[in-house]
């Protein structure tokens, strides 16, 4: 089935929430955000910024009608700064106007006076200091520091990982306006309705009921807008409320930059053991999460980091810690991969080192460490259905492998001034969120009089192709065509209390909440015409929009049969609930099953550095992926695609730079770069996996969204791997993004870098 939206799109006639039409006398709202990285404010006037004609009201944190507190996870986030400041762009008012220019004009008129403290944007400043966000955790199997004794070889190291900015094309914005008797509804460009709902019930002081939330659909969001979206739609619902107007803001792209979390920088130490055969025996590693001025999603994500830390293999000791460092940065957040893309960096890392001191490529290493099926994850799952090695030998083998590597080597005898660069990345993803009560949804189907039907359920359709799963879904079930179905916008009256459409489980898990209505609603439309037709029930069978009977084809209709259902006072609609089967987890013990499956795969990047310039070009990227079986190839290859660029950015020339007041210099797309069409694999070529399909994934298919931005990581390891080959006693660090800078440096310099010493300090030195 083709994207539902795309016509929309092409034709631009789908509606963003820039495109929902205003009441009016709509007014339009800016943030003014703090001036400074960390400080105290001592004193604000807002009174000549007042007097500008068109400005209607600066709301404060003293036009709060509820709690001044946004934090999701732990409430440790003001939605207005009252006194102090913690990261540069933190908001302190909301400027109402007749319009954004207007409200920008008197932004600048605002004078404050701020004391400003020392600013911290390093995790393991922060963590010398004693400023973590929240406790720190760790995964342990075995015993590790018993395991040491036992290796024939270890390696110590640091690897260093930058954070990432979403870039979603659609920035920050929300629309709230009054309704009757002091309820309020929102239009927002959020991945979760009800966590928009529920933060502005507690910053209004309302229950929840009070506020309706609307969502059409999102111009991406990538994670960026989980939690973060809540900040903004809370303080237009606020303004909405105590101004009795309807209040919009839109952020412009400068200010989406300064003002919203990114991916976590992390960085981390580890230390790893092998066998005389190259089996992993032990694994230890201390990551510093970069968690910014407030908690926001950072226990998940840590959280999710553990989980993937030793990425698709078996160890068997493992001592893992994250400790989520406070510093002066907007709070980073939830983005595609969530914490799992740096671990599986770090343990990528570490073996890539193995790999260079035994003198072998790294696939040596990977290939024989493959976790299979019984063996147990170090969060206590066993694994079962593994395809790790599936995807490894496929990759190999339907890739010709061996000819890569041959003509790799060939390449680089002839060329003195190129070279030619070679990497593995094998995935392993878990699906489900980790947080077990969050694998639950709903969805509310009608089936209208005529036949049609329209389903309501907590999905948000941000492009990733969520809705026209949906529909395949009601067909599959209803058996009936696609164009009889349509997918209504995202409410929280229709269908609430709502996870975020996140954790790559949209489609899963309201998927599956649409089959089980779907399967009760054919049902009854079975007993419906085994009753008008004087047929056994079990003789009954809809299929193709006809009611057959014993397999024969009969003359009635799909729309007769809900015609004659309604008239019979059958009812025609049905609330599903799905929550995921077999997972559990216990925090105090850190065991249990948190996934219904894993996604598995195995890239190979190739990649050519040009070594008088540092610059390089991507050859090819050969994937073979494990789709289950997918319901919807063009979509779930389109994700592959997407997802491997996005990772691919990251890694080598996504770059954030702060100013030493904690202010973004990479604020715009001129000084950000990610990747053009320039920049892309000259080839990607994706296959798929060819298995059973997946027991709990929706119609056998498997999760799609997260899983393949970690082949992005093979970008970097490419590029590692052909500077080797012409520095060739350089060993270069462990520190993404490999930017063309640092690519140039690495292949002309003369001594390698201190594995042990992290990003920080080393440039510490250099001064
Ligand atoms: N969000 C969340 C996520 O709340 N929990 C998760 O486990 C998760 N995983 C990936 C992406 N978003
Ligand atoms: Mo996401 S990082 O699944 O919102």
């Amino acid at each position: 089935m083709k994207n539902v939206d795309s016509i929309g799109h092409v034709t631009g006639k789908s509606v963003y929430l820039d495109d929902i039409p205003v009441q009016k006398g709509t007014l339009h709202a800016i943030v003014f955000g703090s001036p400074v990285g960390h400080g105290k404010i001592k004193n604000i006037d807002y009174s000549e910024a007042q007097k500008l004609p068109g400005v209607t009201k600066i709301i404060t944190f003293k036009d709060i009608t509820g709690e001044n507190q946004i934090g999701g996870i732990i409430q440790d986030e003001p939605l207005f700064a009252e006194e102090e400041l913690h990261f540069y762009g933190q908001p302190i008012a909301l400027i109402v106007a007749k319009d954004a220019f207007t409200a920008r004009k008197a932004k600048a008129l605002i004078k404050i006076d701020v004391e400003e403290y020392e600013v911290v944007t390093d995790p393991r400043e922060a963590f010398k200091r004693g400023d973590l966000l929240f406790p720190s955790r760790s995964f342990q199997m075995g015993i590790v520091e018993e395991a040491w004794r036992a290796c024939e070889y270890i390696f110590e190291g640091v690897a260093d990982i930058g954070g990432q900015e979403h870039l979603y094309i659609e920035t920050q914005g929300s629309y709230a306006y009054p309704m009757d008797n002091g309820s309020i509804k929102i239009h927002s460009s959020t991945q979760g309705p009800t966590a928009v709902q529920k933060t502005a019930a507690r910053v209004l002081g309302l229950p929840m009921h009070r506020i309706e939330v609307d969502v059409a659909r999102l111009g991406g969001a990538f994670g960026g807008k989980e939690d973060q979206a809540s900040g903004f739609a809370t303080m237009v619902a606020l303004a909405a409320y105590v101004m009795e107007k309807p209040v919009k803001i839109t952020l412009d792209r400068p200010d989406d930059m300064q003002m919203t979390g990114k991916r976590h920088p992390y960085s981390a130490d580890y230390k790893i053991g092998l066998s005389k055969d190259l089996k992993i025996v032990a694994y230890q590693t201390t990551l510093y999460q970069n968690g910014g001025a407030a908690s926001d999603l950072s226990p998940a994500i840590m959280e999710r980091t553990l989980f993937h830390s030793t990425n698709s293999y078996y160890i068997p000791n493992t001592h893992v810690t994250v400790h989520s460092c406070k510093t002066n940065l907007p709070p980073n957040t939830a983005f595609r991969g969530f914490g799992a893309p740096q671990g599986v960096f770090t343990i990528e890392s570490a073996i890539a080192h193995a790999a260079d001191e035994l003198n072998i490529p790294a696939y040596k290493i990977q290939e024989i460490n493959f976790i299979q099926d019984g063996q147990e994850f170090q969060y206590g799952q066993i694994a079962k259905n593994v395809n790790n090695k599936a995807t490894h030998e496929q990759a190999l083998s339907r890739y010709d492998f061996a000819s890569i590597e041959k003509e790799a080597a060939d390449y680089n005898q002839k060329h003195i001034d190129k070279k030619r660069g070679v990497s593995i990345m094998p995935v392993c993803f878990g699906i489900s969120f980790t947080k077990t009560p969050m694998n639950q949804a709903r969805s509310l189907v009608h089936i209208y009089q005529d036949g049609s039907v329209g389903i309501s359920t907590g999905a948000i359709e941000m492009g990733q192709g969520v809705n026209t799963k949906i529909i395949q879904v009601a067909a599959s079930v209803l058996s009936i065509g696609t164009d009889k179905i349509k997918v209504e916008s995202t409410n929280t009256t229709r269908v609430a209390n709502t996870s975020p459409t996140a954790a790559s489980t949209g489609a899963d898990l309201n998927g599956h909440a649409t089959r089980l209505a779907c399967e009760v609603l054919i049902n009854r439309l079975k007993q419906s015409a085994a009753e008008s037709l004087n047929y056994k029930i079990d003789e009954v069978d809809i299929k193709n929009e006809y009611v057959y009977r014993n397999g024969e084809k009969t003359g009635v209709h799909w729309n007769e049969l809900v015609e004659s259902a309604f008239l019979k006072r059958v009812c025609l609609t049905e609330n599903g609930h799905y929550a995921t089967p077999k997972i559990h987890f216990d925090k105090t013990k850190e065991k249990g099953h948190p996934f219904a499956y894993h996604v598995y795969g195995t890239a190979i990047t190739q990649v050519t550095v040009d070594c008088i310039r540092g610059t390089y070009a991507f050859d090819k990227v050969q994937i073979v992926h494990d789709f289950g079986k997918s319901m919807n190839p063009t979509i779930d290859f389109g994700q592959v695609e997407g997802a491997l660029v996005q990772g691919m950015g990251w890694m080598t020339m996504e770059e954030l730079a702060f100013h030493p007041n904690g202010k973004l210099a990479s604020d715009s797309l001129s000084t950000y770069k990610i990747p053009d069409i320039y920049a892309v694999p000259k080839s990607v070529d994706i296959k798929a996996l060819e298995t059973e399909g997946a027991e709990l994934g929706i119609l056998k298919s498997k999760a799609v969204g997260e899983p393949p931005f970690l082949y992005g990581i093979g970008a970097f390891f490419a590029i590692r791997n052909a500077v080797k080959k012409f520095n060739r006693f350089y060993k270069p660090a462990f520190r993404a993004p490999y930017t063309h800078e640092k690519t140039l440096m690495d292949l002309y310099a003369k001594k390698s870098h201190n594995a042990t010493t992290p990003q920080s300090e080393a440039t510490e030195s250099v001064k």
